[in-house]
């Protein structure tokens, strides 16, 4: 019987569950050193912050010791943590960038 259609018109379930994936907060460090103007410009390049929300967000750092940065999938903050730190390291800053689970 191989030449029997077996799936013409048969209507086959399949329950699908999507799932949001587990989050992670991006987070930069305060230190002494690297300039407040490059942290705002570093917000406003690789999180998409205005220059208002950047400066808050440079300010918070700076006063309270860490802030965050944005809210993503792990593999998008990874890139973020890589990309932040490289940024830095090019331009002779020591500052740090973290990852943690939301
Ligand atoms: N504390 C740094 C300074 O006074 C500014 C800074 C802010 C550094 C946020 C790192 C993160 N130049």
């Amino acid at each position: 019987d191989h030449n029997i259609d077996h799936d013409t018109s048969v209507a086959v379930h399949l329950d699908v569950v999507v799932r949001e994936p587990p989050m992670y907060r991006v987070v930069l460090l305060n230190d002494d050193f690297t300039p407040m103007e490059f942290v705002v410009e570093l917000l406003m390049h690789f999180f998409r912050k205005t220059a208002e929300q950047a400066t808050q967000i440079m300010l918070n750092i700076h006063h309270e010791g860490v802030g965050v940065c944005g809210t993503y999938p792990r593999e998008i903050a990874e890139t973020k943590v890589a990309q932040v730190h490289q940024h830095a390291r090019t331009n002779g800053h020591p500052l740090k960038c973290r990852m943690e689970p939301s």
